[in-house]
């Protein structure tokens, strides 16, 4: 695994981030050192996969990168007639996605495909997963795509949602930054790495809070909401649509 060095020497201007090539090689290093509890969401999207699964449905992966939420969804489900299908709008993240899902052997069929997330058209998921994607959508956009992963999911259907958060206290919002940053510095990030990575992100990921997440699945019309895991300012959640699986 490529180690992510992009921030450790010092920049004279942050430009602010983008999902491009040199991301791309680097990012499985990256999101491991960087969002607490990776493994453990990408481990429990496949376990939720099995419980979930529907026959003759599709799974979307909003935001796929490299497709490990692609790849744990695809590895759980057992039922017939089903395709997992990955977005992404970074053409060099689809390129490499595509190359991982063409290395593992599975009989249910499984595609990257290059696009925005809001634009792709939903129908027929027994899931939908958007793993640290939300975010990065400009705040006013988020509640239509909300609804429309609602419209596309069948009856018991289940929509994973992972975010980085904020708090509405501010003492515990600064605290849990503090231990975010810990575990950075813990898995070897610098403080020059750490701020210049926060700089580049500023314009480009605003995080809502877990009231405001919840509040849009109920507006959007899910029945059953949880927060399902939470590690400093980094959570995942279930919701899921009224009525039974076919
Ligand atoms: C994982 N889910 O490993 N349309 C499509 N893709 C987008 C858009 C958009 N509008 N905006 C951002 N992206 C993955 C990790 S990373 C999270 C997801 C992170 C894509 C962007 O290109 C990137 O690949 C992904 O969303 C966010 O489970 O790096 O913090």
């Amino acid at each position: 695994m490529n180690k992510d060095q992009i921030y450790a020497d010092p920049l004279g201007h942050i430009q602010d981030f983008r999902f491009d090539s040199t991301v791309v090689d680097v990012f499985p290093d990256m999101i491991q050192r960087s969002v607490p509890g990776y493994q453990t969401i990408i481990q429990t999207i496949g376990k939720l996969t099995a419980r979930y699964q529907q026959p003759d449905s599709r799974y979307y992966d909003l935001g796929c990168s490299l497709g490990a939420a692609t790849l744990s969804m695809r590895r759980n489900i057992r039922a017939s007639g089903c395709e997992v299908i990955g977005v992404d709008n970074s053409e060099a993240m689809v390129a490499r996605c595509q190359s991982h899902l063409q290395a593992f052997r599975s009989d249910v069929p499984a595609r990257a495909e290059l696009g925005d997330i809001r634009q792709v058209q939903m129908d027929n998921a027994a899931m939908v997963v958007s793993n640290f994607t939300l975010q990065f959508l400009p705040p006013e956009d988020r509640d239509l795509l909300v609804q429309r992963i609602y419209q596309a999911l069948k009856p018991g259907g289940i929509f994973v949602l992972s975010e980085k958060i904020v708090e509405a206290d501010t003492t515990t919002h600064d605290l849990l930054i503090d231990l975010h940053h810990d575990f950075k510095r813990a898995n070897g990030y610098s403080e020059l790495e750490i701020s210049q990575k926060r700089t580049a992100l500023e314009n480009v990921m605003r995080p809502d809070s877990k009231s405001q997440h919840q509040a849009r699945l109920e507006a959007a019309g899910f029945s059953h909401i949880s927060v399902w895991f939470q590690c400093f300012n980094f959570c995942s959640l279930v919701a899921i649509k009224q009525g039974a699986a076919a």
